[in-house]
């Protein structure tokens, strides 16, 4: 049996080969992804943001940990892939400017890829006019924008205000979320849906959408 408590300690510890392995030994034994990622992966990166909060961890230490659960969460990235022609929309998903965090998002983007959306993940550190332009180019139904850091949530305002100036803001369904972020800050910003995590993020993509 793949020791998925010791998946959890090899992440808290930064340790990617074990996090690979356990990883591996767990989809071989046909554990389901959504159990790995939730209730051991996610868990350990929880407790890892709570001892760097409280002054027990740091910097290098989150680098380490993020890389475990990377390189683990690849393995299962495929398995969440679901029929590609049953398409329900598209999507356009990045962490807004000055945010380096993607581990949520990827997943988020993975979820949405998994339950049928087509996803155009275009990374970190994106500032307003980029979404504004990927937002022309791509034309998605629904544009999601990440942020882990109280000092860069503020900036999917801007990014919505972008698409407003630029005449767009009809066209596009804006979705956030982020650990810092809640319904009320999403209403506030004037997002059309917000979401906690990467499973609900589907259910509230498709209520957007109205095929739920
Ligand atoms: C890993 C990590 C890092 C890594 C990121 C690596 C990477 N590639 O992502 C590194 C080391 C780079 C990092 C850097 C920093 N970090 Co950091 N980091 C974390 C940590 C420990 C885990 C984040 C994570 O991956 N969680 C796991 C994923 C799965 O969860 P998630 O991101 O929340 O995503 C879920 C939901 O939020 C939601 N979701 C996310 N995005 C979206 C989008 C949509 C549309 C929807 C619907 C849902 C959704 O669904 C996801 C899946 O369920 C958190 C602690 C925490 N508890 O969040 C701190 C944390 C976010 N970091 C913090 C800080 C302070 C920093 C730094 C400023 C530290 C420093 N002094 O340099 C820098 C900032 C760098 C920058 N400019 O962005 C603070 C933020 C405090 C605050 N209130 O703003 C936290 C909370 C730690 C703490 N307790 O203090 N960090």
């Amino acid at each position: 049996m793949a020791d998925l408590q010791n998946l959890y300690e090899s992440i808290l510890a930064g340790k990617l080969e074990p996090a690979v392995e356990i990883t591996k030994e767990a989809i071989a034994e046909g554990v389901a992804p959504q159990e790995i990622i939730n209730g051991y992966m996610i868990k350990a990166m929880e407790e890892i943001g709570a001892r760097f909060g409280a002054g027990k961890a740091f910097v290098p230490q989150l680098l380490m940990s993020a890389r475990a659960m990377k390189g683990a969460l690849e393995l299962l990235k495929p398995l969440l892939k679901g029929d590609p022609n049953a398409m329900v929309g598209k999507v356009v998903i990045g962490t807004v400017k000055g945010d380096l965090h993607d581990i949520g998002k990827n997943l988020v983007a993975s979820m949405l890829e998994g339950c049928g959306f087509e996803v155009v993940n275009i990374g970190i550190d994106i500032p307003a006019e980029k979404f504004v332009e990927v937002v022309k180019t791509e034309q998605p139904n629904i544009l999601c924008l990440s942020a882990l850091l109280t000092t860069t949530m503020g900036y999917m305002k801007t990014v919505i205000d972008a698409l407003v100036s630029a005449g767009i803001r009809d066209q596009v369904k804006v979705m956030v979320g982020g650990a810092p972020v809640n319904q009320k800050f999403a209403m506030e910003i004037g997002a059309d849906g917000y979401s906690e995590n990467a499973n609900e993020a589907v259910t509230c993509a498709k209520g957007l959408l109205g095929v739920c």
